[in-house]
């Protein structure tokens, strides 16, 4: 079977700039919750790695755009970091920052590589954090403001924008499932946060139109699609409800322009609505992107609750319905993850009849190996089971445009193994494998593979 994509198709990576670029003494940048949370709260991270010690990109980005360009990526997908722009979130802009950034955009223009720019990768400046971040209304206007700066400085030769990378995820993991600073659980914070990340995202893409610049703003989405055990009522019934709080309360406001009926009665019964004013309606409603990113990782599995909540809690929508654990499931053990293919065919399916079969493109896709480096021979990872990943997940996505998907690109997570939320360097998924002692990079199996896929522009399997 020939698996062909078609002309123009963007083949690339993604990473953020907490998680590779590091930092260096005099940078100008300012700490983000991740420099706080890594020193803070340093028993958190693998092996306590900061993030102070990432990939280092900030010194090496020439270098590593020519590796980009060695194995022929045609789009590379990169963050701003909020807090090396702007130290405090809303005062000066860092001049070296500035520098940086410039240098990077036209390296990478000059290596004929689109730049893909994301302005909010999980990484709140630590000093609007301690003005409660998203929590705090005034924050939404700190990052309007940070967007129409990063517009007016590279959106010349910036074409692709993405406002938030996960919208849900700072919500999620830093108020209701304590995985990101401030560590807090509270349902009705999170929704808090939740919604005036969709307000930041609609002011944000607000400023960009009002630019009149070149090129198109969307936004980068988690979806972790939903499938029931059984199809019963019930476990249809906990799959919807799954569906609804994590994925539907996100992807409806941002796509249709208005949240769920359905959620904000639940909300409302439970007295878990957040603080809202009568013309946010409003701006939700008029704000439409022009290019959607998914992120795609693994499914979930669910059906109806049959234990009762494991610890004492407030409201959460785990009340609604419980992890099935699938006889049979593949797993990536190092992530504790299951991986599906498939799904990508259905998240396809449901971008084209749900979402108006939007320009879409898949922003994040991977997997991550823990002690990789056993699969080394000869100097390099022979990351058979990633090339094997990669074909699965293709060959869906392939299969998925041909029934009319109108997918532009596939981005795999990520391009030289980084630095994550916790896991620090425990996990790889990286086409270069990085060694954090010496900070060297080498290719693996899977970066050579990827590279004769973007030649033939895709691949041949029996
Ligand atoms: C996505 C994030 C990335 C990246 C990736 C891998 O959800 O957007 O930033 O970290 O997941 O996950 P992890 O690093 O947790 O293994």
């Amino acid at each position: 079977m020939e698996y062909r994509f078609p002309d123009n198709f963007w083949w690339g990576t993604a990473t953020s700039a907490t998680q590779s670029e590091g930092r260096i003494p005099g940078d100008g940048k300012g700490d983000n919750i991740w420099d706080y949370a890594s020193h803070h709260f340093n028993e958190r991270f693998f092996q306590g790695v900061t993030a102070d010690d990432t990939s280092t990109f900030y010194q090496h980005y020439r270098e590593d755009i020519q590796r980009a360009k060695d194995i022929g990526l045609n789009s590379f997908r990169t963050s701003i970091s909020w807090s090396r722009l702007i130290p405090d979130g809303d005062g000066e802009v860092n001049p070296q920052a500035v520098v940086f950034y410039n240098a990077v955009i036209d390296e990478l223009h000059a290596q004929g590589i689109e730049p893909f720019i994301n302005l909010y990768h999980f990484d709140m400046p630590m000093a609007l954090q301690e003005k409660g971040g998203f929590e705090n209304r005034e924050v939404i206007d700190a990052f309007a403001r940070y967007a129409r700066i990063c517009y007016q400085l590279f959106g010349d030769r910036v074409r692709y924008w993405f406002t938030f990378n996960e919208p849900l995820i700072p919500a999620e993991a830093g108020y209701l499932h304590p995985r990101h600073y401030p560590y807090v659980t509270d349902f009705r914070r999170a929704a808090q946060v939740l919604h005036h990340i969709v307000l930041a995202h609609c002011k944000a893409v607000a400023a960009w139109r009002e630019l009149g610049l070149t090129g198109q703003i969307g936004i980068i989405m988690d979806v972790i699609p939903v499938y029931p055990r059984s199809d019963s009522a019930e476990d249809l019934q906990a799959a919807a409800m799954a569906d609804l709080f994590y994925t539907r309360s996100i992807n409806e406001p941002i796509l249709l322009g208005r949240y769920p009926e359905a959620l904000v009665a639940i909300l409302r019964e439970h007295d878990q609505l957040p603080e809202y004013l009568a013309e946010d309606c409003t701006l939700i409603a008029n704000t439409r992107i022009d290019l959607l990113g998914i992120n795609y990782y693994r499914p979930r599995r669910v059906k109806a609750r049959e234990t009762p909540l494991a610890e004492p809690h407030g409201f959460v929508p785990e009340r609604f319905f419980e992890e099935y654990i699938m006889p049979g499931r593949r797993m990536n053990t190092s992530r504790g993850i299951e991986i599906y293919p498939a799904a990508l065919y259905d998240i396809a399916m449901v971008v084209k009849e749900r979402y108006g079969n939007l320009p879409w493109f898949v922003s994040e896709n991977g997997i991550g190996i823990q002690d990789e480096e056993q699969f080394m021979v000869n100097g390099q990872i022979q990351d058979d089971y990633r090339i094997a990943f990669l074909k699965e997940h293709l060959g869906y996505l392939h299969q998925a445009m041909a029934d009319g998907s109108n997918c532009l690109g596939y981005h795999m997570w990520t391009f030289i193994d980084c630095w994550s939320w916790q896991n620090a360097y425990k996990n790889r998924y990286g086409f270069y494998r990085l060694d954090l002692a010496t900070q060297q990079r080498s290719l693996k199996k899977s970066g050579q593979w990827f590279s004769m896929v973007i030649a033939n522009n895709g691949f041949q399997e029996e």
